[in-house]
């Protein structure tokens, strides 16, 4: 990828929302400029959407769901075309990764990672599409009873900033798998490659209106989508106080919901653990995407044995790091827009007036463009569990320390938090792990390494504030659909 493609893809560019297989402006006409985070400048526009635009897309998608080749397609049809999706996403990864990268400030090696990952997405859930089935259940005599995994029928999905071609594949993957329509809505921030995916479902072979594609604000175009009374099932990521507006209004019309929302995911670290294997992954945890990750390590506990040296060691590691735009080579790019550079400077600087002891800072490449969104990363040491800092979900490279003593106040610490998403256990201690594992409250928990939210094949969600629902893997499939339950009467 050369800095050239990564600079110039998209510039100039009016995109328009995918509408039942045809290009769409807004009906308002009204559009929202895109911002490059690493230089904020304005290089390309999406169109406003509004209510009657999401009127309009439902209507598609429904009557693609109730009428047209979809429904009526096999399982495996459904997944080949899926697969086939995959691989057009492979064809264009370079366009794509730049178009990522450019949208959003994260390093262009990211934005491949990214591609990387959405390509099997859509390769996992083709070869599942035809491996979900209902079961035959013994009942009384003289009956037969079944059961079907239906889909639900139009699923609106609404994709925040962060990793949008990764989250819109873990949505669409599994939505489509079981044979539902879906009117996705991308963050406004963030969504050039939701509408490059929906033009290459199209090659793909994707029948119209089933992948439709809304562009819009939140307050505008997802809350409509979120309250329409044509959809049958909303899946959400994103804040925790956007998700409760999203289920209030998805429950005036009494539907499902999956939310996957925010997290503020602790790694333990025992004194017997494997220090060096450690060390890179506890930065990387809170580095990747520039911690702007839902799975964000952004709590370490450290036993107090081993507290000293470990804090050392971040320290001089978080030193070192530095903030530059997305085609350049740093260790992470800038945040997503001016609020969320905002958002994390405030509450660096509140942790700071409050005295919590600052051990590192990284720094902003003195070339990266002034009006760039950068934080330089930052390491909190010895912070009370109860402080601002340990509590909030930041959403950038912030780092708190703890120290403790003992397994049960390990299991305390991580516990403390509204949150429950992630977590990270090192020891080498084998029934340590098992019994950490199961009393820590997260939807996922990583053994000696942490996977800040990877694998397309495990399931993923939250406990408490972090969420309900599983995306990824089978489970995802369980989600996307609903059963049914036939009884035949032989008597
Ligand atoms: O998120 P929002 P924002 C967290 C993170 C971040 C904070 C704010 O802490 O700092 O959220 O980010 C759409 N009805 N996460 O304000 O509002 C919006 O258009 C329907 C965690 O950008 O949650 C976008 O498409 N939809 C996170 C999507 O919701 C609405 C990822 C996400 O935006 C809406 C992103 C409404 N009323 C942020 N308001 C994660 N869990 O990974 C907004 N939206």
């Amino acid at each position: 990828m050369g800095q050239h493609l990564s600079r110039t893809v998209a510039e100039g560019r009016a995109f328009m929302q995918l509408i039942n297989g045809q290009p769409a402006d807004a009906l308002s006409g009204e559009r929202i400029d895109v911002v490059s985070p690493s230089d904020g400048k304005v290089f390309a526009s999406i169109p406003a959407a509004g209510a009657a635009d999401i009127d309009r897309a439902v209507k598609s998608s429904r009557e693609a769901f109730e009428n047209g080749p979809w429904s009526r397609m096999p399982a495996f049809e459904r997944g080949r075309l899926l697969t086939r999706l995959g691989l057009l996403i492979e064809k264009n990864g370079d366009e794509l990764a730049a178009l990522e990268s450019r949208d959003t400030g994260k390093p262009i090696r990211q934005g491949k990672a990214d591609v990387t990952s959405t390509m099997r997405y859509y390769e996992f859930y083709g070869g599942a599409a035809d491996k979900i089935h209902g079961d035959t259940i013994p009942f009384l005599d003289g009956y037969t009873a079944l059961t079907l995994r239906e889909p639900h029928g139009v699923v609106a999905g609404i994709i925040p900033w962060n990793y949008p071609m990764q989250i819109l594949a873990r949505v669409a993957g599994a939505a489509f798998a079981m044979g539902n329509t879906l009117v996705v809505k991308p963050a406004e921030d963030a969504s050039l490659t939701t509408i490059r995916i929906a033009e290459l479902a199209l090659e793909a072979g994707f029948p119209e209106g089933v992948f439709n594609v809304v562009t819009g604000y939140g307050r505008d175009a997802g809350a409509a989508l979120s309250a329409h009374r044509d959809i049958d099932y909303v899946t959400f990521t994103g804040s925790t106080m956007t998700g409760t507006a999203i289920q209030q209004a998805a429950a005036i019309n009494n539907r499902g919901v999956t939310m996957e929302l925010g997290g503020k995911s602790p790694q333990i670290v025992f004194a017997d653990a494997d220090i060096e294997k450690a060390l890179p992954v506890l930065v990387n945890a809170i580095i990747q995407n520039g911690g702007q990750t839902c799975s964000a390590g952004s709590r370490v506990l450290i036993e107090k044995p081993i507290y000293e040296a470990v804090s050392t060691e971040l320290a001089a590691r978080f030193g070192k790091l530095v903030a530059a735009p997305h085609d350049a080579d740093g260790d992470l790019g800038p945040m997503v827009n001016k609020k969320q550079q905002g958002q994390v400077k405030s509450f660096i600087a509140a942790a700071e007036e409050a005295g919590v002891s600052v051990l590192a800072r990284g720094s902003v490449d003195p070339s990266a463009p002034q009006n760039g969104f950068y934080v330089a990363p930052a390491l909190f040491g010895s912070v009370d569990p109860k402080a601002n800092i340990a509590q909030q979900e930041v959403f950038g490279p912030v780092l708190s320390l703890f120290a403790f003593e003992g397994e049960e106040e390990a299991v305390r610490l991580a516990n403390s938090t509204d949150y429950g998403l992630v977590a990270g256990v090192w020891t080498k201690d084998g029934a340590r792990q098992h019994r950490v594992a199961k009393k820590v409250r997260a939807g996922q928990v990583f053994v000696n390494g942490y996977g800040a939210g990877g694998g397309i094949e495990l399931p993923f969600g939250g406990f408490k504030k972090s969420g309900h629902g599983r995306e990824k893997g089978f489970e995802a499939l369980y989600d996307m659909s609903a059963t049914k339950t036939i009884v035949f009467n032989h008597g």
